[in-house]
């Protein structure tokens, strides 16, 4: 079983990853997880942070000479913020400082000071902080690299911010660098001019905005994920994992929400063969039917919310007097989804490789390689592909 835990406060010493579960064999290197941490912290609209910050990592255990060992591997990204917040956020004794005793509308303050019986909403924020998807992403990035050895490929890109939708179709593998390096890693250039246009207006304005990203998975080979169990459906898998990115609102698998309004003459993908290959000419269903993947590319669509920490408040009450007042501000991002785009690939890649590894299984990736070449062979050999 592939599994993944994170550790680690917003603005504490570091961040921690632990993957158990990948084969033994698998490349890991600190540079190629260097280059994935950075893509996230790319994308027009996030904050000063971003651009201060240096992901330095470390890699503890599970890799030798670039090589997973096939036990857990950890991982150690510092925090470059770190010593300015070394009395505050300190695990031994330390000062107290920067209490926030007025919680966010939006965010996890309120519900946690609550939960967790805290007048330091700090207690809440350093944890459900947008920083831990970066702990994420060491995972997604070990996941993408063992699908890469199952021939699967993930591209996400950005559909619309604010009111501003992209006219786009699916993104190729092949278009993955172009999207990279557009600001807010959208393929249509005109809307992507008119969303930078709008965050502007939003960061002038001291507001903030959300937006729709995709993820795609290509070749993914038919049957992963299963329609036997509840938990075991690939479109409950994906869009749970997607869901868990802070601000996400929605999920939606294909056309989703469209086609509920549309007659089934009209909604489903019609099997064809064409050159004596089996096919299908439409991917309204997003790769998945049945839980289970069909070897179409996989869709997953993401609705992010505008991030809840506004420079210009909104109304909320102060937890120690009980007076209304306004929210705290922190320094924070105007608009960050286009890297919550970059996340939400690490969970589709996470979510597909734990599948992959379920059924075709292997202690060592070239095991794996052996169980995913001759299952793809079987049915090239049924489908005529
Ligand atoms: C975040 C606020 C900002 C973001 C941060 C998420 O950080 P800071 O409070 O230090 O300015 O930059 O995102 C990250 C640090 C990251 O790595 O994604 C928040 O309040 O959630």
């Amino acid at each position: 079983m592939l599994r993944f835990l994170t550790a680690g406060e917003s603005h504490g010493p570091a961040l921690v990853t632990i993957v158990e579960g990948l084969p033994k064999g698998l490349d890991v290197d600190v540079s190629g997880l260097g280059a994935e941490l950075t893509r996230r912290r790319h994308g027009y609209g996030r904050g000063k942070r971003m651009s201060i910050e240096q992901d330095e990592i470390e890699i503890l255990g599970g890799v030798r000479h670039g090589k997973t060992l096939g036990s857990p591997v950890a991982v150690l990204i510092r925090n470059t913020e770190w010593p300015r917040w070394r009395e505050i956020m300190s695990p031994g004794p330390g000062a107290a400082g920067n209490e926030v005793t007025r919680p966010r509308p939006g965010h996890a303050d309120l519900a946690g000071m609550l939960k967790y019986d805290t007048d330091d909403a700090r207690d809440i924020l350093e944890r459900a902080s947008a920083r831990e998807t970066a702990a994420r992403t060491v995972a997604g990035y070990m996941a993408k690299t063992l699908l890469a050895r199952s021939g699967i490929r993930i591209v996400s890109h950005v559909i619309s911010i604010g009111d501003i939708v992209a006219k786009t179709s699916v993104p190729e593998p092949g278009e993955a660098d172009k999207i990279d390096a557009d600001p807010v890693r959208c393929l249509d250039p005109q809307a992507s001019g008119e969303m930078v246009e709008a965050i502007d207006r939003a960061a002038e304005a001291k507001d903030t905005l959300g937006g729709v990203f995709e993820v795609v998975a290509h070749s993914v080979p038919v049957g992963i994920g299963s329609h036997v169990q509840y938990d075991r459906r690939l479109d409950n898998l994906l869009a749970g994992a997607v869901m868990s990115i802070p601000a996400i609102k929605g999920v939606e698998i294909g056309d989703g929400f469209e086609i509920a309004a549309t007659p089934g003459s009209a909604a489903h993908d019609e099997i064809v063969r064409v050159d004596g290959t089996i096919s299908r000419e439409t991917n309204r269903a997003g790769g998945v039917e049945g839980g289970m993947s069909n070897g179409q590319p996989i869709r997953v669509r993401a609705a992010m919310k505008p991030i809840s920490t506004l420079m210009q408040p909104l109304r909320t009450v102060d937890m120690t007097t009980g007076r209304a007042d306004q929210a705290v501000r922190e320094r924070s991002d105007v608009c960050a989804v286009p890297a919550a785009a970059v996340v939400g690939e690490q969970m589709v890649a996470f979510v597909l490789a734990a599948e992959v590894l379920r059924k075709f299984g292997g202690d060592s990736i070239a095991d794996f390689e052996t169980a995913v070449v001759a299952y793809r062979q079987r049915v090239a050999d049924r489908t005529g592909g």
